[in-house]
């Protein structure tokens, strides 16, 4: 028994010390700690409502990596480093898609970094500059309602302005027993860009039915489609979401879009006497200039 222990004190004790001998030659990392990553927008580019959930990192040029806001990021460098911080988001919502968000600014720091200290620094970024990007669609509801064409051929059923929106005012989609089919479409017709240059729709929404998004265009001057965009898992509370439209925009290169969102309800739903709620608020459509 005594044979035993003493020797598992020596194998105790060897293991430590080659942790010890493993962490002298581990060169220590200086920190960044980042808690928050937010956004305040700049004139012209309407809410600053975002969801940034990854800090992208560079140190002086390489990538480190996309950390989890909060994030606790190790940069093995010392002494005053380059560092660039860009703003990661899930397309679409999904947890798997990870994407670095280039319609905002970097974030460019000089930190003093020291082993083992850790600087904490809240992040705040802004939209790029007006000469870079451009809002090709921006409906927030205040000055009326921009989401009013009805493209479900029935009167009855309408997007309804409410003042209960995100900020201020929102759009309201609701659809109950013999009203359980709801298309609208913005009431403006733009243009967007087929170069492989970045195309995101963001918009703040909650919704007690899933829910989907569509574009609506010109192929040519004598034909028109629709193709479905993305649809929306139910969101009690208000969400934030980025929704490509880069590979869609390259694929289908039309003449111009519409955006339509649909809400309707299963026939089980119908059988039930189920009804859906859909409220939306600051819909952008962002592409480069
Ligand atoms: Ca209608
Ligand atoms: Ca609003």
């Amino acid at each position: 028994m005594l044979k035993n222990k003493n020797l598992y004190l020596l194998l105790l004790s060897s293991f430590i010390f080659s942790l010890l001998s493993c962490d002298k030659e581990e060169p220590i990392p200086a920190y960044l700690y980042v808690p928050n990553f937010t956004v305040e927008a700049q004139e012209g580019f309407g809410t600053s409502s975002s969801k940034i959930t990854e800090a992208w990192v560079y140190a002086n040029g390489s990538l480190l990596g996309a950390y989890p806001i909060p994030a606790m990021i190790p940069i093995l460098e010392e002494g005053h480093t380059d560092v660039q911080i860009f703003s990661g988001i899930h397309e679409n919502g999904i947890l798997d898609r990870p994407f670095l968000y280039s319609f905002y600014e970097p974030i460019k720091i000089n930190p003093d970094l020291k082993p083992g200290h850790i600087d904490t620094i809240p992040l705040v970024t802004m939209y790029k500059s007006e000469e870079d990007i451009e809002l090709a669609l921006h409906i927030d509801f205040e000055i009326g309602n921009l989401l009013s064409e009805d493209i479900d051929g029935d009167t009855l059923t309408k997007a309804t302005l409410t003042d209960d929106g995100f900020e201020g005012r929102g759009v309201r989609l609701f659809v109950q027993d013999t009203l359980s089919n709801l298309s609208a479409g913005s009431t403006h017709l733009f243009y967007l860009p087929a170069n492989g240059s970045q195309v995101f729709i963001e918009m703040d929404y909650h919704n007690d039915i899933p829910f989907t998004i569509w574009m609506r265009g010109h192929k040519s001057d004598f034909s028109g489609d629709i193709q479905l965009i993305s649809q929306l898992n139910i969101k009690k509370e208000w969400n934030k979401i980025y929704i490509p439209l880069t590979a869609f925009l390259n694929a289908n290169r039309w003449l111009d879009y519409q955006i339509v969102f649909n809400v309707s309800l299963t026939d089980e739903q119908l059988a039930a006497g189920e009804s859906g709620e859909v409220i939306l608020d600051n819909i952008k459509i962002l592409k480069f200039k």
